[in-house]
């Protein structure tokens, strides 16, 4: 019996992606055109020493094919989804398939099942036609999995490189965001010192949008998860401005950067919006920022207004320098204590100990939360016993601080207004919608880019495609070194080299914009409603990018 599907999924699955002219017309093989040698974003020298091997390659651009290409052989090819779902995933995968059949009918593409875990522990599938088929323009990873685990130990990359010689696999595409890409550099580097016969190309993604720089323009998934978000905030708009009764307060997702909340702020002009880099680079102190809220909340009511959106993004917490350091010596304290912590009786005894150890400054901050987030921060801890700061629920924390200090200004008399709040967190509700065409083009090309790179025997690249602000014909589609993309950064108390993550740049346009307007929404009822994201129509509603990526470029 044929599964169900909704008529919308079966009118997707006839959708055509859009490829980049350079694609669309290949034959067999495609006319890499290269660049110049490169070099690493930072730490040049000791990124070079750190791979000897894939430092410096060239800028590969795929250019329209000038007569017959030469036939290629067929390649054997794995492929993995790796960290948080991101709308377009199976896109990937579809263009890759279809990128190396192009290639050489014969060609096969394998799923590594749950992510990493997959490689390492050789669970997979083999695609066929109707496999694909049934998933072209879906949204989810439901089609293989993906999993959070790291890629990054030398046993663990003799195991993949064995796995794929079962297998006969001679290349593999890694689809993940910047830690992903970051593993996938330094596979591609070690299978190339090994001489192991294995080619590694990456695939940036992440709703998140911080894998970024000047040649990856976004990261996919963003576009999609975005337009959802701004959907739910058009419409909770419009119920705030007709029932007139009500503060929302919205999380959004984003574990770090906060271009979810800027672009969503972008498209639905709220009445506050937080932006995590801001109140680092300011040196916020949480109290200012609930002074802030609340003197919006204040200036509303006394137009009479009880009634607004505030936006705040996920990662907050840990841009408020007191809480940064809060978190840290609590992650400190309970991974030294982690027996004797987890052996006390209940809730009142672990706050007490845990206020017993901390600094003067420190304890004070701790003190002035929430008891509910007190709990919360003690509760939810990683397997490596840290503070999980992405499940804090921080609007809530908003909404409690700023009650009370509105209470302190009612005592005053100076805020007269009726404060109600309603809290929501969107994340999940956007990071497998069906991809936006844009999204679902952007997908398919990715995909198809990276059977390109692979068809060309390149290894150690992101498949990179380019000037996404204009139509889809001509984009620009091609590789960038992974090694481009590294510097060296601290973690763990040991020097790394990572791919630089991109955060909201408070000199950026995007970001300009935002602050330039952003007076105006707190007090006037400048809502926008972008409504459902569109699939049919015409190409203005259908087709638009972000508001991140149309300023910026
Ligand atoms: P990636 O960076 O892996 O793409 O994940 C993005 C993300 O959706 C973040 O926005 C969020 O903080 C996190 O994943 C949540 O992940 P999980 O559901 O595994 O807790």
């Amino acid at each position: 019996m044929s599964k169900m599907i909704s008529p919308l999924q079966e009118a997707r699955t006839a959708y055509k992606p859009k490829l980049p002219l350079a694609l669309a017309t290949h034959g067999s093989a495609m006319k890499a055109a290269m660049g110049e040698p490169t070099e690493s974003v930072a730490d040049q020298s000791k990124i070079k020493a750190l791979f000897p091997n894939t430092y410096g390659l060239p800028v590969v651009t795929f250019e329209e094919p000038v007569g017959e290409d030469a036939p290629l052989p067929a390649f054997k090819v794995g492929v993995i989804l790796s960290g948080g779902q991101a709308p377009g995933g199976h896109n990937v995968i579809a263009g890759l398939y279809d990128g190396l059949r192009r290639i050489n009918a014969a060609s096969e593409l394998y799923g590594f099942l749950g992510g990493p875990s997959g490689l390492t522990d050789n669970k997979h599938i083999r695609f066929d036609d109707a496999f694909i088929d049934d998933y072209r323009n879906t949204g989810g990873f439901d089609i293989i999995g993906s999993g959070r685990t790291k890629l990054e130990k030398e046993e663990q990359f003799d195991k993949v490189i064995e796995n794929c010689k079962i297998l006969g696999i001679t290349a593999l595409v890694i689809i993940g965001g910047d830690d992903s890409n970051t593993n996938a550099c330094m596979l591609a580097e070690y299978c190339a010192k090994k001489e192991a016969g294995l080619l590694v190309v990456g695939c940036p993604k992440t709703i998140d949008g911080d894998l970024k720089n000047e040649w990856i323009e976004a990261s996919f998934g963003f576009d999609t998860a975005t337009k959802v978000y701004s959907e739910l905030i058009g419409n909770i708009q419009r119920d705030a401005n007709s029932a007139k009764k009500y503060w929302h307060f919205i999380k959004l997702m984003g574990r770090s950067a906060s271009h979810i909340a800027l672009e969503c702020a972008l498209k639905t002009h709220p009445n506050v919006a937080l932006i995590s880099e801001e109140v680092a680079e300011k040196k916020m102190t949480l109290r200012q920022i609930i002074e802030n809220i609340a003197t919006v909340v204040k200036k509303r009511a006394s137009d009479g207004k009880n009634f607004g959106v505030v936006l705040v993004p996920e990662g907050l917490i840990e841009f408020v320098p007191e809480m940064k350091k809060l978190i840290a010596e609590l992650n400190d304290l309970l991974a030294a204590n982690s027996e004797f912590f987890d052996s006390l009786a209940n809730d009142d005894e672990k706050l007490q100990f845990v206020n017993s150890k901390f600094t003067p400054e420190t304890s004070k901050a701790f003190s002035s939360l929430p008891l509910g987030i007190q709990r919360q921060l003690l509760a939810d801890r990683d397997p490596h016993g840290n503070v999980q700061v992405s499940r804090i629920e921080t609007e809530k924390l908003l909404i409690e601080m700023v009650e009370e200090l509105l209470k302190e200004w009612k005592g005053s008399g100076e805020y007269k207004g009726k404060f109600s709040a309603v809290n929501h967190f969107f994340g999940y509700e956007g990071r497998c919608a069906a991809p936006s065409n844009f999204d679902a083009d952007y997908c398919y090309s990715l995909g198809y880019t990276a059977s390109s790179l692979i068809g060309a025997g390149l290894t150690g690249y992101i498949s990179s495609v380019r000037n996404l602000t204009k139509s889809a014909n001509w984009w620009i589609a091609g590789g960038i070194p992974l090694t481009m993309m590294m510097n060296l950064e601290h973690r763990h108390g040991k020097e790394k080299p990572v791919i630089r993550k991109a955060l909201v740049e408070l000199k950026g346009k995007p970001f300009h914009k935002f602050a330039a307007h952003r007076d105006a929404w707190a007090l006037t009822d400048d809502y926008q409603y972008p409504g459902p994201i569109q699939y049919f129509g015409p190409t203005e509603v259908c087709d638009i990018t972000t508001d991140t990526i149309q300023i910026e470029r």
